[in-house]
């Protein structure tokens, strides 16, 4: 077997369920990133309490728990050659979200794209965790020694919240932490809302018909696509365009990420067509991958001690290398830590 060196770090938050957005731009390079890399795939719990508020509601993140990992399987990832672990079920990673609150600047976290938008959506319960949401993330990539932090573009900004985070804390005790490259995947990096084109699709989206679910009924997802946005050009023009024809350009990427045909190509395949019909290539070749990823995950969903059986094997193997970086960590700072 290939020696793998670097280490590779990327998370889900199981706030709700995937969408076609997690899968184009993350999940679906997994199973080959998994060749190259030691990768370290979590489940981001922790983070995903910014969100569920309800008692009932916290009930659910069990059931997203252990949806996000048949997912994960069923997109190929393999608990033999990455590690795979729920992030509350390592304790180091909320211990050191601590530390390094104590290392990130106040004035760079109200920067941060994410959060401000997040308080326009929320409004009147703006919880702290949303705040501190960047430096959790960081925790969670510094923890392992990562190399190569995989996620969309959304993130990017928060990765380099990581690196300034790390650096900071190694110009004040020497080389702790290593700095992690981003690695984000050009095409398919932000799909865009059904609805409103110009934002992010997103599991959270009050408006359900703005986002593709994995785990939809293929009817609704073809309803939804019938009925997203795109625009009044007379004749209709199918060209990529991500500011003058928002709509139609994030159909034309989610064909071309999916079918594998650059967008030149689809172009001149879509010359002269309807908006009708580029909306029923991108239903097919939706459908065509979902119902792969169905049958796959009902498959995984229903094996639940295999699944307890991988968070409890990820958890011991992911907690090993913690502990050992907080260790170190906390010798640096002068703390006290019961496994020095
Ligand atoms: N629309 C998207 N297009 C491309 N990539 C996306 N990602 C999320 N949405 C899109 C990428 O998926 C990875 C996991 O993201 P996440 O679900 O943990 O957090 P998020 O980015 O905050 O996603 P949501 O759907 O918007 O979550 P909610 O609604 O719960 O806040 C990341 O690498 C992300 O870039």
């Amino acid at each position: 077997m290939k020696k793998k060196k670097l280490t590779l770090f990327s998370a889900i938050q199981p706030s709700g369920n995937l969408t076609i957005g997690n899968y184009i731009s993350v999940l679906r390079y997994w199973k080959y990133l998994q060749k190259d890399y030691k990768c370290i795939f979590c489940i981001a719990d922790l983070h995903s309490l910014t969100s569920f508020k309800k008692k009932k509601e916290n009930l659910s993140i069990k059931k997203s728990i252990l949806d996000t990992l048949a997912l994960y399987l069923a997109c190929g990832v393999d608990p033999n050659q990455s590690i795979v672990f729920i992030q509350s079920s390592v304790s180091e990673h909320s211990e050191l979200n601590w530390v390094l609150s104590c290392y990130s600047s106040y004035q760079e976290l109200t920067r941060m794209t994410q959060f401000k938008s997040k308080i326009l959506d929320y409004r009147r319960h703006i919880n702290s965790g949303l705040f501190n949401y960047p430096v959790l993330m960081a925790s969670d990539i510094l923890l392992y020694k990562t190399d190569k932090v995989h996620v969309g573009e959304d993130q990017k900004q928060h990765i380099e919240l990581t690196r300034n985070i790390a650096n900071k804390f190694n110009s004040i005790y020497g080389k702790i932490f290593k700095i992690p490259d981003i690695l984000i995947y050009k095409s398919g990096a932000r799909i865009m809302s059904l609805l409103d084109p110009k934002r992010k699709m997103s599991k959270s989206d009050k408006n359900v018909k703005s986002t593709i679910f994995l785990l939809e009924d293929p009817q609704d997802i073809f309803l939804k696509i019938k009925s997203s946005v795109t625009d009044s050009d007379l004749p209709p023009k199918i060209v990529f365009d991500m500011y003058k024809k928002p709509g139609i350009s994030n159909l034309l990427i989610i064909l071309s990420t999916l079918s594998g045909i650059s967008l030149c190509e689809l172009e001149k395949h879509f010359l002269g067509k309807s908006y009708f019909e580029l909306k029923k290539e991108v239903y097919n070749i939706v459908e065509k991958n979902i119902l792969k990823i169905q049958k796959k995950f009902f498959f995984y969903r229903n094996k639940k001690k295999l699944l307890y059986k991988i968070f409890s094997e990820g958890s011991y193997k992911a907690s090993k290398i913690a502990k050992k970086t907080l260790a170190k960590i906390y010798k640096v700072l002068g703390l006290f830590k019961k496994y020095q």
